[in-house]
């Protein structure tokens, strides 16, 4: 790509972000997601920073002026009324001053609070606002591995699929039996207004979704009951190699600001992380898959839920090996990464998590492959997304195979992504 052709596309996501900015946080998309979401703040941020620093330092911020005493960050903040979107706040009920979702997600901060401080050009406010924002991060980390591992085994379980930022992969099918339906008080969605209803989760998956939070609502939002209380508790390889890379990266910055305390205790959640993780690999795969804490197996699902591990510092012959798998995958899709192995018969190409393209994902598997020396994939994953933003704009997602776009349009993490491959 021509630097003129470069410096085009980086304007028009600049556009992008500023449309979304409600000044203090960004919204993901006009219309189908009106609120603030946890991970899209996060690595929004990043693309904030290339053209204001401080304003990407305050996103994050927001998030956080948003966390629970007990230490959790809540996927959604409903900072403002707005009747588009549903479960709004008089479903969640949480109790909160403003109002929240009552489930977390994952647990990008530490990530890209570094990243920003690494790259800041402003020193002294990078080290002021990092400074800040350390202890609470450190507190989010610490509330996962006392409320989601329960045993002290090392790996954190989602309960609900939207924590995972997947919300109707592939890999939630089976343990999704288990979930009722019974007493779902009726409801309207509003998604299936802003996008097409086939690139979206299905009625019975909404069903279930609405079960768990009835059910979570129904024990008070206390987080130290609902894990055992869920008959949903998945350990998600991608969810956990994130809080894995970020307690990584948060152990680094509290070294460098003399925070010796916070960088023991998330160097040691790192390693005890990266050590458990080996449980969730497999051979056949060549990635890592789930594991249903309540049936006590691993699912046999091929999503890249289990290639996102490449983005914490897995040990050297599964990174090579997960670049051989996205090397195999990109011989079945046109654009990489798709959400699910298009050889599996429950792929489906335009539904939401079942199959399509996801920049975000994209990102960090890139990152994560580069790091580890694999340079020729991550360059491919990149080459990928920018073919996909040339040819289909700032989409939610893609179809792998055809390239086109699906879901929301203009969409804030996506131009933010594109920033970052392209700066
Ligand atoms: C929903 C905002 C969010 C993302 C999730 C994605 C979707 C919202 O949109 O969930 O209502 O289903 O799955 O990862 O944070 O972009």
């Amino acid at each position: 790509m021509t630097a003129h052709a470069a410096n085009d596309i980086v304007a028009r996501a600049v556009e992008v972000l500023k449309e979304n900015d409600q000044g203090t946080y960004t919204i993901p998309t006009k219309g189908l997601y009106p609120f603030q979401w946890n991970w899209d703040s996060c690595l929004t941020a990043l693309g904030l920073a290339h053209y204001d620093e401080a304003r990407a330092w305050t996103e994050i911020e927001t998030l956080f002026a948003h966390q629970w005493p007990d230490g959790m960050v809540p996927h959604i903040v409903f900072h403002v009324w707005n009747d588009s979107y549903f479960p709004g706040p008089e479903v969640w009920r949480t109790g909160r001053p403003t109002a929240t979702s009552g489930i977390t997600q994952p647990a990008v901060a530490g990530f890209a609070v570094r990243r920003l401080f690494d790259r800041a050009k402003d020193r002294k406010l990078a080290a002021e606002r990092a400074r800040a924002l350390l202890p609470k991060i450190d507190a989010w980390h610490r509330w996962f591995y006392e409320n989601r591992d329960p045993k002290g085994e090392g790996l954190v379980a989602i309960i609900h699929p939207w924590e995972s930022g997947r919300d109707n992969s592939i890999d939630w099918d089976d343990a999704f039996e288990r979930v009722p339906t019974e007493g779902v008080e009726p409801y309207t969605r509003r998604d299936t207004l802003h996008a097409d209803p086939a690139h979206r989760p299905t009625k019975a998956q909404y069903d279930r979704y609405l079960w768990l939070v009835q059910h979570f609502r129904g024990l008070g939002w206390d987080n130290a009951k609902l894990h055992d209380a869920s008959p949903f508790q998945i350990v998600d390889p991608g969810f956990n190699a994130i809080l894995i890379r970020a307690a990584t990266d948060l152990a680094d910055l509290a070294e460098a600001l003399g925070e010796t305390a916070i960088a023991k205790a998330n160097r040691a959640r790192a390693q005890k992380g990266l050590a458990a993780m080996e449980r969730l690999w497999s051979d056949a795969h060549g990635q890592y898959l789930c594991l249903d804490r309540v049936a006590g197996t691993l699912v046999d699902s091929a999503s890249v839920g289990g290639i996102l591990p490449a983005f914490a510092a897995i040990p050297k012959d599964r990174a090579a090996a997960v670049a051989a798998n996205l090397e195999r995958l990109s011989g079945t899709a046109r654009y990489v990464v798709p959400s699910h192995d298009p050889g599996d018969r429950r792929f489906d190409a335009k539904r939401y998590w079942r199959g399509p393209v996801w920049l975000v994902v994209n990102y960090m598997i890139a990152d994560g492959l580069a790091a580890a020396g694999h340079g020729q994939v991550a360059q491919r994953i990149t080459q990928s997304s920018l073919d996909l933003i040339r040819e289909s704009g700032f989409a939610e997602y893609y179809d792998p195979l055809t390239g086109e776009p699906l879901g929301g349009g203009r969409f804030t993490w996506t131009a933010a992504m594109v920033i970052e491959f392209l700066r």
